[in-house]
Formats: C-alpha cells, structure tokens, sequence
C-alpha cells in the first residue's frame, strides 16, 4: 500500500512524502511535488528508524524519584489525564488561568498538531510563549523595514540569474531549495565566515569576517551609489565605507566587493536567501535590516526569501483569544525566576536541550514548585524532568496537513498506522482534556477530518487532485511593502560591534539532526571544532578534551581541528543530549535577547574561553 506523509520538521522544504508499506515500511520523496521532487534529505533517515524504535514511550509515567532524576512509574493514559486534568482544575480555581504556561514550539509544525492544541489554551486563557528562540529578530526587522517578512516564493529560483545565501547553510538546513538554485544555472553567492558545504558548492564565497556583514552592506551601498542606486537618507554613513575601509572591516578584497556590488546591480533577478543562525545575535535584527536595505536601493525590495505566510485561516485553526499575556521563550529560566507560574505544559519541543542558559532553567524548575506536564514520543531530558508524561504519536499515526515557511505548497499526512500503546496526537490528548475538564465549547472537539476538509474548502484546493497528488499549491499571504528606513538609519548610527576577550562560540545546524530530534539514535557529532592556529596557539592537539567556559556555565568536550572555522571563533552543533552526553552546548550560550527586535534571541552571541 502506498499512503502520502509530509514531514512535519522545522525545517524550510517540508517535503511531500510517499510511504509504502508492503516488507517494512520505506519512505521516498514524492516526485510530482515541485520542490521535494523526488528525494529525501539525510535526516529523513531516522524518520522510519524513530517511529519504530523500541525507545519509544508506550506508556504514560508518573514521577516517583527527585525531579530531574528520571524515576518513573507507568500508568493509563486515563490515569494520567486524570491527575493533569485535576492539577489543572486546581490552579483554575485557586490562582487562575494566568500560572498555566504551554511550552511549545514546531517539533510538528502538522497544521492540526500545531495549532489545535492553542483552542485549548485559548480556551482556558493562559499564559502564552512568545516563540524568539529561532527567526523571531529577522522577521520583525523585515516587517519594521518594509512592512512584511514574507518574500518571494521559491519556484522563482528558476527564473533568478543570481541568488545569493547570506548567512544560511542551504546545503544541509535548506537542500531542496539549494539544488533548485544548483539547477537553475544561476550564479550563486554564499556570504558566511565558515567554509559550509554550501559555501564549497557555490560559484562565489564571500568569506567574511565574523559579524561585519553591516560594513559589507555599508560598502556596497557606497559603492552602488556611484551608479545611481542610492538610498538618500543613509548617504552621511555609507559614505565612510570606500572599498578600502570596507576590505579592512570585513576581509574580503577590493575586487570581491567590487564584482559582488556590480553582479547585484546587473542582474535582472537578484534573490538574496536571508538566513536565521545568523541573526541569532545582539545586532541579528539589525543586519537583516541592513540586507534588506540592498535590495531597497537596488530598487527590488521584494526581491528575498526569508520565511512566509499563507492565505490559510489559523484564527479558526487556534480560536484566538487575543488577551493572554506573552511569556518570551528565549530567555525562559529568566522569565520564570519573576513569574509565579504553577504549570508548564510542554509539548512539541524539548527545552531542556534547546533553549540558552540551561543552568538557569534547571535550577527554577528544581527550585520552584511547578507542575510539569510532557508530551513527546521519547523520553527527552525535557520529559526526565516532568510530573507527568504522556506518549505521543508519530506522524505516521494521524492525519494533517503541513505548510512551509518556505515554499507554497500544502502536503497531505495520511494515518498509515494506530499508534503505539497509549501513544496519542496532539489533537487527541487535548481532546481528551476538554473531556475530562468538562469544557463545552464545540472547537474543542472538531474532528482532524472536519477540520482538514474545512482548510482544503477555505483554500478552494482541488480535493480530486489534491488527493491523487499528496500537495496543493496555496495563496501566499501578500502585505503591501511600505519601506521605512528610519529606524534604521538611527540604529547605524549608534551600532556598536560586539567586542569581548575570548572566542565567539557559533552553535550551529547538524545536517543529520533536526534540532535536538533522533539524537538519541544515532552517535551525535559532539566535538567542538576550532581552527588550526588556535589549536596550535594552546598546544592542542586533535581529540583532546578541552574545557569551554564563561559566567554562565562550563562544558567538557573533545577537540576537532577543522580549517573551514576562522580563527576565534569555536563550532558546535546544536541538539546533543545531556542525559546520554553530559552535556549541551546550551549550558554556555548567552540568554541575552534582542530588547528591540521582539525579544529575538541572541544566543549566537556567545563568548566562551576555554581551558586545556
Ligand atoms: N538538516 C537540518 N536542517 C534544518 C534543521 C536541522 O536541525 N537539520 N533545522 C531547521 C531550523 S529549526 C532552522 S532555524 C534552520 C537553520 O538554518 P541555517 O540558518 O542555515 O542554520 P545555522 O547553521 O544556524 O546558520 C547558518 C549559517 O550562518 C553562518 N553565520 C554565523 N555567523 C555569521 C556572520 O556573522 N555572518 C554571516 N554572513 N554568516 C554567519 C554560520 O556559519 C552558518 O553556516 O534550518 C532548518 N533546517
Ligand atoms: N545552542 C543552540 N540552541 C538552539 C539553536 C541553535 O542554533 N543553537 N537553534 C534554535 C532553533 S532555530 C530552534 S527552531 C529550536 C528548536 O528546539 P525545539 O523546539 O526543542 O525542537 P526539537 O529539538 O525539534 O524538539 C521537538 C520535540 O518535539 C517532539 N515531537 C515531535 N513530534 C511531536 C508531536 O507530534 N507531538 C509532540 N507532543 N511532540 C512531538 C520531539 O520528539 C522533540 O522532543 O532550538 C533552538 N536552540
Ligand atoms: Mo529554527
């Protein structure tokens, strides 16, 4: 039998997938879809290995040890909904909807497996996560700017003469999107201080200085000016940036920046891809800002990609409630130190790897008395940390429809299999919860398939062809462009380069991983890369172990000498388990945020030393 999937990952290509299960169960890439076209990534691999694994969670738990200690006992779903669904009546009744927090995020961005579970919320008006962990900086820096963060589709790689990938590693964040730029013939830009896969790949890599895209962008401006591409206002500052000043600040060449600034001016379909590891800083915001401010003189504000919306009606989809009060992500152990929250109910994502400033967490969670509620499929460190735990579904265990935030199609997500035990969907455990809270309100209880067939009618899709295809193309979600440099102006004018003793600490994308998910199967990469003279400067050799540390906390870990990172700065990936590693690079990177870009974070703005 053959059935349609769709990844659910946070990831730009959310690929159309076709699962067949005759001896096994075998996913491939859809080949009809455009952009899948048909192949898989690498970490597709796991996708199979996870939704048969033997680690997975069958059964709800209920913590007998010490927090943290990851001492269980097994119990019916029913049983656990019970007690959650009591806990939850209590805080109600004593202290109010406002000491419940959901912790969630995109482990499955399904449209129901997102959304759904916020009627509930809604609902019940809690408290509310305000999602800055990822993209949040550069999205409010595109809408400041020009108005909206939803550039151009995609599918018109094909018809671009130059794409340029700023601060993106497409080769392994982005690779369907990357082999349509591959195909398309066009010339192709990556701007990245590291020597990725992709900057190996490209036609041009602008190997730049850590954190001096702005004088780059300051330089080019200058230089365009003499060509007529001018943005007035900025005049008095780009002026300071001739093409040798440039050079110096940003170490690229004279004739780089000349042939970079000349191949944006001739080409009759520039796209700069904006990416989102490198806005994950104290000026992340700004230097998106001051991209886009390129294609503003260039006369094509239109003319990036960086995340999108469509046409599609997630009022409906979470039953908004406009009054819960916004708890910031980035910088949750802080925000929890002030707040006198009662419950997290945490699902969809595994905070307890993924977000800076572990220590911080850790100790308000084993400080303060808070009811912790998870749901995942495995038993993360998030979930060793929890009261309760509830197993979850897999994607091969229900049915959704999941967009992108790159591309516009909308793939269909057939339930393939029953899940596991007492495993449920998102959509169904908080079924169950308005059940069992005796909530009325008729959304709470809508079907996956009404809801589905309401999506596909709103979106007027074809339902024969849609069915027949496994995806639909939709309406992308257009604002006008109003561009608004003011701010920006003013910013440049007080912008300070971050500067501090000791390395910059880059956590990056793996390209088998989606963030810390399957890091349980398979021997995660948990070196730190760092490049050869400075390993020489600290007589240090590969595979020693070396100790990274700064006021946040210290992590020990082995040493790979790799010439494609620049000297200052180390690498490590994102995602590592602590229980099964010791350790994640998230016990040393900074919480600080970006106070002016929606509480962005700034976690790539990281200064570690390190001891041999
Ligand atoms: N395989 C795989 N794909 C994924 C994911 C995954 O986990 N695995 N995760 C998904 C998610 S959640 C996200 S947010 C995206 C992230 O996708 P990307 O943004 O591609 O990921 P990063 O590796 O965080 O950062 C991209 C690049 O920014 C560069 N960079 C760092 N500092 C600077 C600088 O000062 N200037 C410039 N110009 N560049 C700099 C880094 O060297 C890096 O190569 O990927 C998505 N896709
Ligand atoms: N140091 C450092 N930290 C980072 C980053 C970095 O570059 N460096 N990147 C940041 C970025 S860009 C992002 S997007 C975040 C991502 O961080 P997270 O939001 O924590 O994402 P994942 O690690 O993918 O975890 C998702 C969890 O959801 C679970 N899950 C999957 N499907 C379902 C489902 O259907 N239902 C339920 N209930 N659970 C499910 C998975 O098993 C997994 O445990 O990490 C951020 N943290
Ligand atoms: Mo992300």
């Amino acid at each position: 039998m053959e059935y349609f999937s769709s990844c659910p990952k946070d990831c730009y290509d959310s690929c159309s997938i076709i699962t067949k299960v005759e001896d096994g169960i075998k996913i491939f890439g859809n080949k009809k879809h455009p952009v899948t076209s048909g192949f898989l990534c690498l970490k597709s691999k796991h996708f199979v290995e996870a939704h048969l694994s033997e680690k997975r969670l069958k059964k709800s738990l209920i913590r007998i040890g010490e927090r943290g200690e990851g001492k269980f006992k097994e119990v019916d779903l029913n049983d656990a909904l019970d007690l959650v669904a009591e806990k939850i009546k209590f805080i109600l009744k004593n202290y109010g909807p406002d000491k419940i927090l959901p912790v969630e995020y995109a482990g499955n961005r399904g449209l129901i497996s997102y959304n759904f579970p916020q009627r509930f919320f809604n609902a019940l008006g809690t408290l509310k996560l305000n999602h800055s962990v990822c993209d949040e900086a550069g999205g409010y820096a595109l809408n400041e700017i020009i108005g909206t963060s939803t550039g151009i589709d995609p599918d018109n790689i094909f018809s671009s003469d130059l794409i340029v990938y700023w601060g993106i590693n497409p080769a392994w964040t982005n690779i369907h999107g990357w082999t349509m730029a591959k195909k398309s013939g066009a010339k192709i830009y990556v701007v990245d201080p590291l020597i990725t896969d992709s900057a190996r790949g490209a036609g041009k890599h602008l190997k730049i200085k850590i954190d001096s895209d702005i004088y780059l962008v300051l330089g080019v401006l200058n230089y365009i000016s003499n060509f007529g591409y001018k943005l007035n206002k900025l005049n008095q500052i780009t002026a300071k940036y001739d093409l040798g000043k440039t050079s110096n600040l940003t170490g690229l060449g004279i004739d780089e920046i000349k042939e970079f600034a000349s191949d944006l001016m001739n080409s009759k379909f520039p796209i700069i891809h904006i990416g989102y590891g490198f806005q994950r800083k104290i000026n992340g915001g700004l230097t998106v800002k001051a991209i886009e401010s390129l294609l503003i003189a260039l006369k094509k504000p239109e003319n990036f990609i960086y995340d999108a919306k469509h046409e599609i009606d997630f009022d409906y989809l979470r039953n908004k409630n406009e009054h819960r009060v916004l708890v910031n992500q980035a910088n949750l152990g802080r925000e929890l130190e002030k707040l006198d929250v009662k419950m997290l109910f945490i699902y969809n994502t595994n905070p307890l790897v993924s977000l800076p400033n572990q220590n911080l967490l850790r100790k308000i969670l084993l400080e303060k008395d808070i009811f912790i509620v998870v749901h995942d499929l495995f038993l993360t460190d998030t979930a060793m940390f929890a009261d309760v735990v509830i197993p979850a579904a897999s994607f091969f265990e229900f049915n959704d429809l999941v967009d992108s935030y790159y591309h516009d199609y909308l793939n269909l997500n057939q339930k393939i299999f029953d899940p596991p035990g007492d495993a449920v969907s998102n959509h169904d455990l908080f079924v169950k919860l308005s059940q069992k809270l005796g909530l009325m309100n008729n959304e709470l209880f809508e079907s996956e398939k009404d809801i589905i067939s309401r999506i596909l009618e709103d979106l007027k899709v074809n339902i024969d062809e849609f069915y027949k295809n496994g995806f639909a193309k939709i309406e992308r979600r257009r604002n006008k462009i109003i561009v608004n440099i003011d701010n920006f102006i003013d910013e440049l004018k007080n912008f300070k380069p971050e500067n501090r003793n000791g390395f910059k600490l880059l956590s990056l994308t793996h390209i088998q991983g989606i963030s810390s998910q399957h890091n349980n199967l398979y021997e995660f990469d948990t070196f730190v890369r760092m490049n050869p003279r400075d390993a020489e400067n600290f007589s240090i050799r590969e595979n020693d172990e070396i100790t990274i540390e700064n006021e946040y906390g210290s992590i020990k870990t082995r040493v790979k000498i790799d010439y494609s990172v620049p000297e200052g700065v180390l690498l490590i990936y994102k995602g590592s388990w602590p229980s099964i590693y010791g350790w994640n690079v998230n016990f040393i990177t900074t919480d600080k945020i970006q106070e002016n870009y929606s509480k962005g974070t700034a976690l790539n703005s990281t200064f570690v030393n390190i001891k041999v």
